[in-house]
């Protein structure tokens, strides 16, 4: 990894999971009270909004519980520290980056403190209960608003920008993500095509985790602040 000026780091629910927040993917993880499709689809929306409301109420309130970890923190010392171009893309809806200090942020799977009218198409900030008939703070109708969430179907965020970033990333960095949703799940190879060198972090091998030239297996909070410090020297 000699030519590693322009950084790409995807995260996924493992980096927020010693916070406290589980992942959606271990056996414990979201769906096991929840299916999937009965939750985060716009399908299910339409057809139980009240489920769906509950469901994502119940996590915005647990987020308000936890805080940012060693991990989180560790991507904000790279995010100030590195003299390069860096992006960090998250497919978390928390905002435990954020709360870490990180500006080279994207969510592009939307955020959980972020509410969509679905009458007049106003995106706006959001905290507390959404559920039973929250007003819109733009047209003021009732019932009409959404968590601001890339469901399954719909488009992801800031394609264009993650996909421009990827074609001239030097070092693409995937952490606590499994490699099961797309797009996201397809970034390594992208970076890897474009000649970037490909690194993961995980608790173990993730579906994709043969495109990775290099692997580190443990916890986040632990391999994540340790890279960093090896990479900023
Ligand atoms: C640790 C750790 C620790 C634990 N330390 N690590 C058939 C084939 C291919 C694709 C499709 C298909 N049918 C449909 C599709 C497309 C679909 C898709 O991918 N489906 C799959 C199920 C196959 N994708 C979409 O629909 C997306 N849109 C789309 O494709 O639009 C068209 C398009 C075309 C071309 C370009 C662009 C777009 C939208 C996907 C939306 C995903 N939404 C969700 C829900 C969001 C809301 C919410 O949070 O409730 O996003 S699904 C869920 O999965 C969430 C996550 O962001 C996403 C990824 O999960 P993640 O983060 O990887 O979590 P886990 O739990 O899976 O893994 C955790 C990992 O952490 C594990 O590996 C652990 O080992 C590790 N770990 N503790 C380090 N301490």
């Amino acid at each position: 990894m000699n030519n590693r000026n322009n950084i790409v780091i995807l995260t996924g629910a493992g980096i927020s999971a010693e916070s406290g927040l589980a992942t959606f993917r271990a056996a414990d993880g979201l769906w096991e009270g929840h299916r999937v499709e009965n939750v985060a689809t716009p399908e299910a929306f339409v057809r139980d909004p009240a489920l769906v409301h509950q469901f994502y109420d119940a996590r915005r309130a647990r987020l308000a519980e936890v805080a940012p970890n060693a991990a989180h923190l560790a991507l904000t010392r790279l995010d100030v520290e590195w003299p390069g171009e860096l992006l960090i893309v998250t497919q978390n809806v928390d905002d435990l980056h954020e709360r870490a200090g990180a500006k080279r942020l994207l969510h592009m799977h939307g955020e959980l403190n972020r509410g969509w009218c679905l009458r007049c198409n106003e995106r706006f900030a959001w905290s507390g209960a959404m559920g039973d008939g929250a007003a819109c703070p733009g047209c003021d109708t009732r019932g009409m608003v959404r968590p601001d969430i890339v469901w399954f179907g719909e488009m992801p965020y800031e394609m264009e920008t993650i996909e421009a970033a990827l074609m001239n990333a030097d070092l693409f960095v995937s952490i606590g993500t499994s490699g099961a949703v797309y797009p996201a799940a397809g970034f390594v190879q992208t970076a890897r095509y474009r000649g970037a060198s490909t690194l993961e972090i995980n608790l173990e091998p993730s579906q994709g985790s043969i495109f990775f030239d290099e692997r580190r297996y443990g916890p986040a909070g632990v391999e994540v602040p340790k890279w960093v410090e090896e990479l900023l020297g």
